[in-house]
């Protein structure tokens, strides 16, 4: 593999680019009309313009995306996160066109696709599962036996969902009946794809999720677990690596049984198994992730190993050049998610121009970013500013570390998430390692984070938050717009 397309943008087309190039692998960038000056076009060997800036006229265009790989003799391309990563058609057609998809093979995709595909191939392997409906149901009948005897609530969830989409929990019967309907008509609408299953609701639980790496020789490996319950409305906050409850026979149960789950689909390359995790230390099958995911640098920093790179070499052929053994968790790694967005004003994205724009740097930090200062932050795509990461030998250095380079990251120009960030790492609950998906909606008011700035900007930015409440209110509306809303973030996780 001579030279890789990267058909995505801002801080992950960056990322891959970066590991491409110490492979001495040429890079071409694809980019929309809005991101023109973007850094990872500049960082690009090449950068081809490929439409305007709506992701469906660019980063969406999977067959321009080949025609370009075709006309500059790409080998491969990266898909990143989002956009036509776990796209089966596009990663088909790559393949039909001679092109190598750094990625699974687009059966695997297919099957994880479907919720109820994938659950029914980890059942051979014996994964633990959340007690529910096997086939997708739509007698309420049915769905009421099934109710009484995992016992309520239930939630109702979209095969073709995931990640949080379409999801309904059920508290008692006489509601049963109108609430699967209504899932019924929602997944056909969002997803073209009407089945619904049913599963017992888990009440308290952790997101814990396993990144694993197979190649194309039969070889899976675990690289431990991800901590990803610090998430707002399904938006991923704080991540971490490792989890502080996982103990070591419980990492190594569920490293084997990610490993199965990929198994169970002929997986090949870096995926991600998801779990819940109960306050007994159940755990529990939920989906599977057939990319690379947002909050990957973590599992980098505690495994020393470049997931980009091991992608890119299961391309190729090659094998995994170190076995499960030879794997072994180094100290602590949290992440941050830096969102354009106003933490006092329902986390509006507040979108603009970095006026100021300086990094924390220093032992122990990392920031994957694609912005430079002065750029303005585009309103057609996800308002993610960067990922700040930080590693450290322990979990408590590692947040003292995160605090540290938080201070030390000065934007102004748009509101960020930094301080809310700051708030939560900060939490009793946090710091405890006692907490479960519920975190910010149990501690989180827009007054907590006083604490975190000085008085008179609170009182401005609350002032103004209470003035434009109408404006506030239009705006929530717009982003429970459908699909092609600019503003309907892509579900990375
Ligand atoms: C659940 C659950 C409780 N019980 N399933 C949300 C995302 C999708 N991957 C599955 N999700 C959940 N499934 C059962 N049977 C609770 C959630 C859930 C959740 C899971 C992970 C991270 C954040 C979450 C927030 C709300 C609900």
């Amino acid at each position: 593999m001579k030279k890789i397309l990267v058909a995505n943008r801002g801080e992950i087309a960056l990322r891959v680019m970066r590991s491409a190039k110490e492979m001495g692998i040429a890079t071409v960038a694809v980019f929309s009309e809005a991101d023109r000056n973007a850094p990872f076009v500049k960082y690009a060997d090449e950068a081809i313009c490929i439409g305007p800036a709506p992701s469906n006229q660019s980063y969406l265009k999977g067959d321009v995306i080949i025609e370009v790989c075709k006309k500059l003799g790409v080998d491969g391309i990266h898909p990143g996160y989002g956009f036509l990563s776990e796209n089966a058609g596009f990663a088909r057609k790559v393949k039909e066109a001679g092109l190598t998809f750094i990625g699974p093979n687009p059966e695997s995709i297919e099957v994880m696709g479907s919720k109820l595909a994938a659950k029914a191939a980890a059942r051979k392997y014996n994964i633990p599962m959340v007690p529910g409906t096997e086939d997708a149901i739509a007698d309420p009948e049915q769905a009421k036996r099934v109710a009484t005897e995992v016992g309520l609530p239930i939630l109702i969830k979209a095969s073709a969902g995931g990640g949080g989409k379409g999801m309904r929990i059920v508290e008692n019967m006489e509601e049963l009946e109108e609430q699967m309907n209504r899932a019924i008509s929602e997944a056909q609408n969002a997803f073209g794809d009407g089945s619904v299953f049913i599963e017992r609701y888990v009440a308290g639980p952790r997101h814990i999720e396993i990144q694993v790496l197979a190649d194309t020789h039969g070889n899976i490996v675990h690289l431990f677990e991800r901590e990803c319950s610090i998430q707002r409305r399904h938006q991923k906050v704080v991540e971490e690596a490792p989890s502080a409850v996982l103990t070591p026979e419980l990492r190594a149960a569920m490293g084997a049984s990610a490993v199965d789950v990929a198994r169970s689909c002929n997986y090949v390359g870096a995926g991600t198994v998801e779990f819940l995790v109960d306050e007994n230390l159940n755990y529990y099958f939920l989906e599977m992730n057939t990319r690379l995911q947002v909050e990957h640098p973590v599992t980098e920093m505690i495994t020393g190993v470049d997931l980009v790179k091991e992608q890119i070499r299961i391309a190729r052929g090659e094998r995994l050049s170190f076995a499960q053994e030879d794997l072994k968790i180094n100290g602590h790694a949290l992440e941050i998610r830096v969102y354009a967005e106003d933490p006092l004003n329902n986390f509006l994205p507040d979108i603009g121009t970095l006026q100021t724009y300086q990094r924390p740097s220093g032992p122990g930090v990392r920031v994957d970013d694609g912005f430079e200062e002065g750029m303005s932050i585009p309103i057609f795509y996800d308002p993610m500013i960067s990922k700040l990461i930080t590693h450290a030998k322990n979990r408590d250095e590692a947040i003292a570390r995160m605090v540290r380079a938080i201070d030390d990251y000065k934007i102004t120009g748009v509101q960020t998430t930094l301080k809310f960030c700051r708030w939560a790492i900060q939490q009793d609950a946090f710091t405890s390692g006692k907490f479960d998906t519920h975190f910010v909606k149990q501690y989180f008011t827009p007054e907590v984070l006083k604490e975190e700035m000085p008085k008179e900007e609170v009182v401005a930015a609350l002032m103004a938050a209470a003035l434009f409440g109408k404006q506030k209110a239009t705006a929530v509306i717009s982003q429970q717009q459908p699909k092609n809303s600019n503003w309907r973030r892509a579900r990375l996780d």
